[in-house]
């Protein structure tokens, strides 16, 4: 019903035709994320839904307490289908606001934790919302919201922070929730096929990229994740991954296990004994990882002071997973592995619980739905044969048909008819298993967190005393790719310290994941025959 209001500010809406088929075939279904949760809660209603430190939630009290924040926003001035923008560390308090959001209709924007003043500003400004939520760890935290104050965006007037301590209870950390005598009666009108939310892409093109999800591709698409993981009422699931990322959202992520009925337990912290700890004591059966977290936990020495034999699944994705390093995640967590490749714009593949251990190692699996197309195609978009390695193209039921607001980058993503141009290389198998090769475009991997040269290039180059730089991946044992950046200095005798460099880009409000590891102060950069820089060379 909000769709026209939508299209007028530049989504593109699923095809007709295809819309028909997937509402025919059963895939998109006419409830939102509220009515999931409010399903869950007449299924679970008594059972633990979420953990994290000393507090804890029920379905129902997460239920009661959204629909109390819901009401909460509402009195503040947040209105049906508003955009707000919303970040935090992995708190218990997020999911209220995220369901307190839904239960009026208001539409989260999901920024990351590591996003800095300069990311939130462009996103508001992109999204047009009228606010931001941010959750802070401590009392003290100088944050985004601090900085953004500033801002000029128009709409863009609405604060919100909470300080969340872990030590307080949940209505001491969110004291909204006591306003008891708040109208809860806050009904929201919005369909199954609105937009529910806004993602942000990794992206080649610098900001983030919105990605409006519907709440009937979104829901279908978890429904489908919750299947080929093999999600149930006793699934106790532990979320490391930053909350906000599609993976740890939905692929199964915290909404499988909510829709399953299972329990969430958060850790703030990747740590290995801070998360084997909540493993032994939680008894997790099943965890999302990047590669570089997974490195990390085989490499701990504390690996042998825990008994983590409740674990059954590890998922690996979010960047390419080494068949080696599949196999000692196999081999010294005695767990069943589940490579996860997908990506924030829709489609997700995932390698299946009966697989054999050669196709969990060796490929990405298979795509979720059968209405996912996939198709691999040579440089002028014409399709290959099976084996064959070419760029990945995708379009299906739960993949978005256009960035938002963004036409002209719209023109190159997607094609004509209407598949979506993933930037990934790779080839399908015999038995259809997607194997990812390589990325067309510069991208830079940091464990899992997707970074775009140019645009640390940018800040870089306003630094007094550099003349030229080049930024690249270098392969890292731990974060998969490091970043670094190549400086020729305006003059030989000026000193350039890895400690400048990134004062200089903290003091730019960027994100933190996007400042250079390390540095290298050359002369001149070496070029390849046509004279590009030749960033193969650089590293
Ligand atoms: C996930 O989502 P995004 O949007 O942060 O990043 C998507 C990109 C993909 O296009 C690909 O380049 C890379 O991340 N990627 C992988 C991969 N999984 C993602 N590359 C190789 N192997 C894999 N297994 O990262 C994401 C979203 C949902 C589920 C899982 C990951």
């Amino acid at each position: 019903m909000f769709l026209e209001q939508d299209i007028q500010q530049g989504y593109v809406p699923f095809p007709e035709s295809r819309a028909k088929q997937y509402r025919a075939e059963g895939c998109w279904k006419s409830n939102t994320h509220f009515q999931m949760l409010a399903d869950s809660v007449s299924r679970f209603g008594d059972c633990i839904a979420a953990i994290q430190d000393q507090k804890q939630l029920t379905y129902k009290q997460l239920y009661d307490y959204a629909i109390r924040y819901g009401a909460y926003l509402k009195h503040k001035g947040i209105r049906e289908t508003d955009f707000v923008l919303l970040q935090s560390p992995n708190v218990i308090e997020v999911f209220i606001v995220i369901f307190g959001l839904y239960a009026i209709g208001a539409r989260p924007v999901f920024c990351l934790h590591g996003h800095g003043a300069y990311e939130i500003e462009n996103i508001a400004r992109q999204s047009r919302a009228v606010g931001f939520i941010k959750l802070c760890g401590t009392a003290n935290e100088i944050t985004a919201v601090d900085v953004c104050e500033e801002f000029s965006v128009p709409n863009f007037q609405l604060w919100f922070r909470e300080t969340i301590l872990s030590q307080e209870t949940i209505a001491g950390s969110l004291p909204q929730l006591k306003h008891l005598n708040l109208d809860t009666n806050i009904q929201a009108l919005s369909s199954s096929e609105d937009i529910a939310f806004l993602q942000l892409s990794g992206g080649t093109t610098g900001l983030p990229k919105l990605i409006p999800r519907t709440h009937a591709d979104y829901i279908y698409s978890i429904e489908k994740s919750v299947e080929v993981a093999g999600l149930n009422p006793q699934t106790k699931q532990l979320v490391v991954l930053p909350v906000m990322h599609n993976f740890c959202m939905s692929s199964p992520g915290f909404l499988g296990v909510f829709y399953a009925g299972g329990t969430v337990v958060l850790s703030q912290l990747t740590q290995p004994r801070v998360c084997f700890e909540l493993i032994q004591k939680y008894k997790i059966e099943q965890v999302s990882l990047v590669p570089a977290i997974a490195t990390l936990w085989l490499n701990a020495e504390s690996l042998k002071d825990y008994d983590l034999s409740s674990l059954k699944v590890i998922q690996v994705g979010g960047a390419k997973l080494l068949p080696s390093l599949a196999e000692q995640i196999i081999d010294q967590f005695q767990v069943k592995l589940q490579q996860v490749y997908g990506m924030a714009e829709g489609l997700v593949n995932f390698t299946h619980l009966d697989d054999t251990n050669a196709v969990t190692i060796q490929t990405q699996g298979k795509k979720l739905s059968h209405l996912d197309e996939i198709r691999i195609t040579d440089h002028h978009g014409q399709a290959l044969p099976i084996n064959a390695i070419g760029h990945i193209q995708t379009r299906g039921p739960y993949t978005i048909n256009g960035y938002y607001n963004l036409h002209e980058i719209n023109r190159r993503s997607f094609t004509d008819d209407g598949f979506y141009k993933t930037g990934d290389i790779g080839y399908l198998d015999d038995d259809l298993n997607i194997v990812v090769t390589g990325r067309e475009k510069e991208q830079i991997n940091r464990s899992g967190e997707k970074v775009t040269p140019s645009e640390i290039e940018e800040f870089i180059l306003q630094y007094p005393t550099v003349k030229d730089v080049c930024v690249i991946g270098v392969s890292d044992e731990h974060l998969g790719e490091r970043i670094k950046a190549i400086i020729i200095p305006k003059h030989e005798d000026h000193e350039i310290s890895l400690k400048n460099i990134r004062k200089f880009l903290t003091g730019k409000n960027i994100a933190h994941f996007k400042i250079p590891d390390e540095i290298d102060v050359v002369a001149d950069f070496k070029y390849t025959h046509v004279g590009k820089v030749n960033r193969q060379k650089l590293g």
